[in-house]
């Protein structure tokens, strides 16, 4: 097989469009997230819709030995996996540094930045041992800046920055490309979860402009995957046209 690409976070928004967007052109995708009956919804619809295959792996990015697990018992056709997209990660609240919850923090840190990390190393050397491969992370405009009550998610997302530029000069002798993606807002299940299920706050955040769509990033990753292999995208910053930084989007 050819054309292989791991997508973590695959279960909702901008992970479940890049796995149609990738399926759509014929890549076949391993699938990932903690909610199974997702995976499984999402495997059959993808390998009928677009014909292609699909492998799904149910792990919480946290778990190191999970992560681990999980990867290293890819079947033998699978491990030539040749993209990594390093998307599942959240935000907890929207809390003032002096009252936000420690748990919160803990996740977030332990998704957003351990997750990444562990998911990174534990595909490496199938990349490493055939001197090729592409990691995409998903950073953020909260990678960026830092904003009002942002605090420890913006930390994680500047921590996916500097990993990002760390992986791309330590991982040139294996001729590995590393691309960073940030996001402005996305209209996905993010915000339901960073206000903990509170859906009128979180619908809130993206009324009165047309924000970007989990399609719209998945289109960028696309194209980002398939320049020549001498060709490497670096850093992205994507905002719908509404927003011109990470605080600043016009309403009307
Ligand atoms: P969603 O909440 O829609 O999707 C998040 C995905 O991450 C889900 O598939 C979820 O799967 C997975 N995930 C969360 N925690 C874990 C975990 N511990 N282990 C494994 N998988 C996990 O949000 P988005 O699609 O918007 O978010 C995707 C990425 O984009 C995140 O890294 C986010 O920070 C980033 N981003 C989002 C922006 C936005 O405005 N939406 C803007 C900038 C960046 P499951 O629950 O099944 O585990
Ligand atoms: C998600 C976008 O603006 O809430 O990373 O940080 S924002």
């Amino acid at each position: 097989m050819e054309n292989i690409v791991l997508i973590t976070g695959a279960t909702s928004g901008i992970g479940e469009a890049c796995a149609h967007a990738f399926a759509a052109k014929g890549w076949h995708v391993i699938i990932t997230g903690r909610r199974q009956y997702l995976l499984t919804q999402l495997q059959q619809l993808l390998i009928a819709k677009y014909n292609i295959l699909c492998h799904v792996l149910c792990f919480d990015v946290q778990h190191k030995d999970a992560v681990f697990e999980g990867i290293t018992s890819l079947p033998v056709e699978w491990q030539n996996v040749t993209l990594l997209i390093n998307n599942a990660g959240l935000a907890l609240g929207r809390d003032s540094f002096d009252t936000a919850t420690l748990n919160d923090w803990e996740t977030m840190i332990d998704t957003n930045v351990k997750g990444l990390l562990y998911v990174s190393r534990a595909v490496l050397p199938l990349f490493t041992s055939k001197n090729r491969g592409h990691i995409i992370n998903i950073g953020s405009v909260a990678g960026k800046e830092v904003y009002d009550k942002g605090n420890v998610y913006c930390a994680t997302k500047h921590a996916v920055d500097a990993i990002s530029k760390a992986q791309r000069i330590e991982l040139l002798p294996y001729n590995i490309k590393v691309t960073c993606v940030h996001p402005g807002a996305v209209q996905t299940q993010f915000s339901n979860v960073r206000f903990k299920g509170d859906n009128i706050v979180a619908d809130s955040v993206y009324q009165g402009y047309t924000p970007l769509q989990a399609i719209d990033i998945a289109s960028v990753i696309l194209y980002a995957a398939s320049l020549p292999p001498h060709v490497c995208i670096n850093d992205m910053v994507v905002t719908c046209t509404a927003q011109g930084n990470a605080t600043t989007i016009y309403k009307s």
